[in-house]
């Protein structure tokens, strides 16, 4: 493809030279990424080929609508990408039908609501404090405040999904869609029980597959796709996609859902971003995403084994997936704790409630830990015992102040390892 060298889409100096101050921000924030240990279980580091298709002139086209239905001229080019980005999503999840326009894994979700309930009608899904999500019928959230959510939780013993309570709760309410998934699961969802259950309510299975589907195209854990309605997902998180999101479902709900996307719900959409969607998916077929995926989750399971050594237990004894929950009570401190003396000491993770929390969920008793991003800088099993070491020392000895000793010592174990496994290397 031959292209003019002179401007392809973005222009790090033309920024700098007009606006120093963001390009700043720039800079130092992709300095804070290279200098730290990035834990978030929901965050990843792009590829540069994702971040130029997202730093595109494709940004500037207006297309509502889908492909060869738009209510704009000018939309050859950019029907290219869509069509492109939906028949990769299609390939790589196996899937009937594919939206790619969603903005957001909470603009999906939406759709979901959008496509097959009405203001009022049931929902049941897991929740918040059990480790779904905001948008599945929280009260704060449109999903509480205009539908009738149904909760369910985790069996005490186990803190794995209450499946018999799942079972009851959808016999009594006989809820319009039952949703499986959410952000602090760290074991696989049976799907075959939602499905049967579902089925025997007459619900729509949807299943919110944003923390784990970059699992599932990796091929590293089984597809809900076979068996759910509706799988919505994000394309950041393991994925390792642009910050957006997607829906693949069943042909039968193509056009609802297509519908509740656009006109119900969004505008129009990014095609920047879904130009970046469409790279991800193809970087997602390869090879090396597929060992990736798998890596992520040995690496996340290393993490939780050695942070259980070190007194640090992770909800469910352990996790499946990219991501473990670990539960600070046993040490006595609180995960906005834990959280602030990680930060001081270079090391980013987020505090999040545990299964029958006492704290409220701005203190919170656990952190959740994720692997996505310290897998894609080529760290591997032995490098996992050594931050797990570091957060254990940083949680119960250090300090929220970056200049205490042990934030300071702490500091530069990470730098030891960032220097050896550098994220976006020169
Ligand atoms: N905020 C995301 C997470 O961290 O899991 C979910 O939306």
């Amino acid at each position: 493809m031959v292209h003019d060298q002179t401007f392809y889409g973005s222009d790090f100096d033309a920024l700098n030279a007009f606006d120093p101050d963001i390009a700043d921000v720039l800079l130092s924030e992709l300095g804070r990424i290279r200098s730290g240990l990035q834990l978030i279980a929901s965050e990843n580091l792009s590829s540069p080929a994702v971040l130029t298709a997202l730093g595109s002139t494709l940004s500037n086209k207006y297309a509502e609508g889908y492909p060869g239905r738009r209510y704009y001229g000018g939309c050859s080019e950019v029907d290219k990408a869509e069509t492109l980005a939906i028949d990769r999503a299609k390939e790589l999840f196996g899937a009937e039908h594919a939206n790619v326009q969603a903005h957001s894994g909470a603009s999906a979700n939406q759709a979901v609501y959008g496509a097959f309930m009405k203001p009022g009608e049931k929902i049941l899904a897991m929740s918040l404090p059990m480790g779904g999500h905001l948008t599945h019928g929280t009260k704060v959230s449109f999903s509480g405040k205009w539908f009738d959510a149904v909760h369910y939780g985790v069996v005490k013993e186990t803190e794995n999904i209450d499946y018999d309570e799942v079972e009851a709760l959808a016999r009594e309410h006989r809820p319009k869609v039952i949703c499986a998934g959410g952000s602090a699961i760290p074991r696989l969802i049976d799907f075959e029980r939602f499905r049967a259950i579902a089925d025997e309510v007459g619900a729509i299975f949807w299943v919110d597959a944003a923390h784990f589907i970059g699992l599932v195209a990796g091929k590293a854990i089984p597809s809900p796709v076979p068996h759910a309605d509706v799988v919505t997902f994000t394309t950041h998180k393991v994925l390792r996609g642009p910050r957006s999101g997607a829906l693949v479902c069943k042909q039968e709900h193509a056009a609802a859902l297509d519908k509740a996307i656009f006109p119900m719900m969004q505008g129009g959409p990014q095609m920047h971003t879904i130009a970046a969607k469409a790279v991800n998916f193809k970087e997602a077929m390869t090879p090396e995403y597929a060992q990736y995926a798998k890596d992520v989750i040995a690496n996340s399971q290393q993490l939780a084994a050695s942070l259980l050594e070190l007194g640090i237990r992770p909800t469910t004894g352990g996790t499946d997936t990219h991501l473990a929950l670990l539960d600070l009570q046993g040490i006595g401190v609180t995960g906005r704790d834990a959280e602030a003396r990680a930060d001081a000491a270079g090391i980013v993770l987020n505090k999040n409630a545990i299964p029958f929390d006492p704290q409220k969920a701005n203190i919170a008793s656990g952190i959740r830990v994720g692997t996505p991003s310290v897998t894609t800088q080529g760290m591997g099993i032995e490098q996992m015992k050594t931050i797990a070491s570091l957060i254990h020392r940083a949680v119960t000895e250090g300090d929220a102040d970056p200049d205490h000793p042990v934030s300071q010592e702490v500091r530069a174990g990470v730098t030891e390892l960032v220097d050896r496994f550098p994220a976006y290397p020169r």
